[in-house]
């Protein structure tokens, strides 16, 4: 089983994660690590943190001459902003202190308030900091290696942005694994260069009134072997694991796999994907995906599909959502914060690690192996068996 442990604040010292079960032999490299980092601080209406993020990476455990040891992986991703000012070293510092400035005006939409209430503090900053989208930096260090793993068995895992604020996609086309490059180099990460240019137009025009936007990312997962995930128990479910898990990343309100909004609108007899025996390769194939790629609870073998719809976030550069100051129990305005205008094309960058990291740790517990030559000796076997 593949286990995954973070830690960190956002503008602490820096993010720590720990990624248990990755089998031994997997060719991984910080600059590969790197790669998918950077790619999640890609995105028009990011704010100016992330022209100045660098996150410096270290590979302190788990990975000796460039391959897996089959031992606890442990990544740590330094945080730019503690290097570069005194303020954070003070207000983040672990030795015994207080702050001077606490924050007494939780911003709705965002952990500020239940987090006060649930853990007891008098300061927002003991909440958001942990709550930060920050932390996503963690999981996609580790989602590159659940990438790295999946690819040796034939799978890929890509996103592209469907919607940005009232700007969404006409076109039903999806990207690839060969279209990677193109999508990234778009803004707003977008694959139909008809709608990207109106997204960017979202974006600036809710710059200009320092609002925030909102949007939908597809998750693609291509080339899945039938399997993965199973019926026989709620929690065993791959769709119900895919929904927990992208229902984790900060700010997202919505999982669909497949059409499932719009099916539920069809009536049986059109609303699912028939099976066909095709001679030529031997294998079952759909002649559509509303399912997703998933039924029963199980991969049935081929692509996966999913949106995840992310809220507009709830720091604003303009302070005018209501709020109350926990100190007096007055009226106020949430505090301004330097911002995003909008994470959704980096949204979609972390949707892809985090069913890369379903995927990987299902295919584990399907195809198992301590090596990685032992789960594709394994899952090859699988294959030749159907
Ligand atoms: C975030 C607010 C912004 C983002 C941050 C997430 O940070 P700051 O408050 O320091 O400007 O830049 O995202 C990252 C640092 C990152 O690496 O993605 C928030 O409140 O969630």
């Amino acid at each position: 089983m593949l286990r995954l442990l973070t830690a960190g604040e956002s503008h602490g010292q820096g993010l720590a994660v720990t990624v248990e079960g990755m089998p031994a032999g997997l060719p991984i490299t910080v600059e590969e690590i790197a790669g998918e980092l950077a790619r999640r601080r890609l995105g028009y209406g990011r704010g100016p943190r992330m022209r100045f993020e660098a996150d410096e990476l270290t590979l302190l455990g788990g990975v000796r001459h460039g391959r897996t040891l089959g031992s606890p992986v442990v990544i740590l991703i330094g945080n730019s902003e503690w290097k570069r000012s005194d303020r954070w070293h003070e207000e983040m510092s672990p030795a015994p202190g207080a702050t001077a400035q606490p924050l007494t005006q939780p911003r709705p939409g965002h952990a500020d308030l239940a987090g006060m209430q649930k853990y007891g503090f008098s300061d927002a900053r003991d909440v958001l900091e942990r709550a930060s989208a920050r932390e996503t930096a963690a999981r996609v260090a580790a989602g590159s290696l659940a990438k790295a793993l999946l690819a040796r068995i034939g799978v890929s895992v890509l996103s592209h942005v469907v919607r940005i604020g009232a700007a969404a996609t006409k076109s039903s086309e999806r990207p690839t694994a060969a279209d990677v490059e193109r999508v990234d180099a778009s803004e707003v990460r977008c694959f139909d260069a008809g709608a990207e240019d109106a997204m960017v137009e979202e974006v600036k025009a809710a710059a200009a009134a320092g609002d925030s936007l909102g949007g939908v990312a597809e998750v693609l997962a291509y080339d899945v072997p039938v399997g993965l995930g199973s019926h026989v128990h709620w929690d065993r479910k791959l769709d119900g694991l895919l929904a927990q898990a992208l229902m984790s990343i900060p700010a997202v309100k919505g999982v669909e796999i497949g059409d499932g909004f719009e099916v539920a609108g069809r009536r049986g007899s059109t609303a699912h994907d028939p099976i066909h025996w095709d001679d030529e390769t031997r294998a079952y194939r759909r002649a559509s995906l509303l399912a997703g790629g998933i039924e029963g609870g199980m991969s049935i073998g081929g692509t996966i599909v999913a949106h995840v719809a992310m809220k507009p976030l709830a720091t604003l550069n303009r302070p005018v959502l209501a709020t109350v100051d926990t100190a007096t129990k007055e009226p106020a305005l949430s505090f301004k914060e330097r911002t995003d205008v909008t994470a959704v094309p980096a949204m979609g960058v972390v949707a892809e690690t985090m069913v890369a990291l379903v995927l990987a740790g299902e295919a584990l517990r399907k195809f198992g192996g301590d090596s990685v030559d032992e789960l594709v000796r394994n899952h090859g076997t699988f294959l030749a068996s159907l």
